[in-house]
């Protein structure tokens, strides 16, 4: 059967009342949730069993990272059990498609009714009802208003949930999408005794020493191109032997190139200097340049911003192969803001003859 969409946002009457009528709940983010989409899963399964639903959220405990630390995460259930449930309501947060969800969970979708509370602005509204406000920092932010709203009582256990979701989705209140109604947010939340120091180290100060190891060795490699505009590291096959690291221990390694200031490029290879395997490139960009330019001749895909692709060469023929590409971009960058600046001054000029 069919289920009815409505592609525009429910009012938050009608969202509560939907809930209150749902004895059983099922709470899903997107798969590999991060701060954001865990944090919520737990405040909001957390508060709904308080008051008296059986709700339940769900997610691969054992991929968790940095939020795993979060009390509730004990009773998430894996999504391949969840699936195996019956529910009267399925919650998505932070989960901006339907293929956003984790498989197992997909098939439930279609047949149990759907709420969707999401801030991202590409949402595809898949919910028989949708909440989704793309201007919000987090949809921490969200679960929080709906609390207000319906009165759910605040504790520790959700506070700092919540607080998690809040600070790793706004950058610790830096990024863009900060707002007063942020920071309100989270002012509220420290009423209830959210441990944030302890957050603090669990979240940013969790570097494992094998992490560190291959850190302090992908920084020796750095190079720096293009006048400051392209930075690289590598890491090699040797690296993680002698480490015994894997490329997860080192996930936010693209980071060093990334934060040299008057970056545009920074890259991350991960290969072998001597044998003719392969070559992994995880690549990101900063605005207006398109990383998947950067990975398309290589058949790899992703993100305008962030992008990868495996290149069948060694280590230095990869990279002779890949900073080909980079110069390319920037070349073709260049000429494309050469037109436009050309085209700028014609039109001060113009509109200085008519004023
Ligand atoms: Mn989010």
């Amino acid at each position: 059967m069919e289920k009815k969409r409505t592609p525009r946002n429910v009012t938050m009457g009608k969202l509560i009342e939907v809930i209150a009528a749902a004895p059983r709940i099922l709470i899903t983010g997107h798969t590999r949730p991060d701060g954001d989409s865990l944090g919520c899963m737990i405040a909001l399964s957390h508060l709904l069993t308080r008051e008296g639903h059986k709700a339940v959220g769900t997610a691969d405990r054992t991929k968790l990272g940095g939020p795993g630390f979060l009390r509730g995460v004990s009773r998430l259930i894996p999504p391949s059990t969840a699936a195996r449930k019956s529910f009267d309501l399925l919650i998505t947060v932070d989960c901006a498609s339907f293929e956003r969800m984790p498989k197992p969970i997909q098939p439930l979708a279609r047949t149990v009714p759907l709420l969707n509370i999401d801030h991202h602005c590409t949402n595809t509204r898949f919910g028989t009802w949708n909440w989704v406000e793309g201007h919000v920092s987090s949809t921490a932010e969200l679960i929080w208003r709906l609390a207000r709203k319906a009165g759910w009582q605040l504790d520790s256990i959700a506070a700092e949930a919540l607080w998690v979701a809040l600070i790793t989705d706004s950058g610790r209140f830096a990024y863009d999408q900060t707002s007063p109604a942020t920071l309100r947010c989270g002012a509220d939340l420290l009423r209830y005794g959210v441990r944030t120091a302890y957050i603090n180290d669990k979240i940013y100060c969790s570097f494992s020493r094998v992490t560190m190891e291959l850190k302090k060795r992908a920084f020796r490699t750095l190079t720096i191109r293009n006048n400051d505009t392209v930075a690289a590291v590598t890491l090699t096959g040797k690296d993680f032997e002698e480490t015994g690291g894997t490329k997860a221990d080192v996930e936010d390694v693209i980071e060093i190139p990334r934060s040299l200031i008057g970056n545009r490029v920074a890259i991350f290879f991960y290969g072998n200097e001597e044998d003719s395997a392969e070559t992994r490139v995880s690549v990101r960009t900063r605005e207006p340049l398109d990383a998947t330019e950067l990975v398309r001749p290589f058949g790899g895909g992703g993100h305008a911003r962030a992008a990868g692709c495996t290149i069948q060469e060694p280590l230095a023929q990869a990279k002779r192969l890949f900073f080909k590409e980079v110069d390319a971009l920037l070349a073709r960058d260049a000429e494309k803001e050469k037109a436009e600046s050309e085209n700028q001054p014609q039109k001060t000029e113009e509109s200085k003859v008519e004023s």
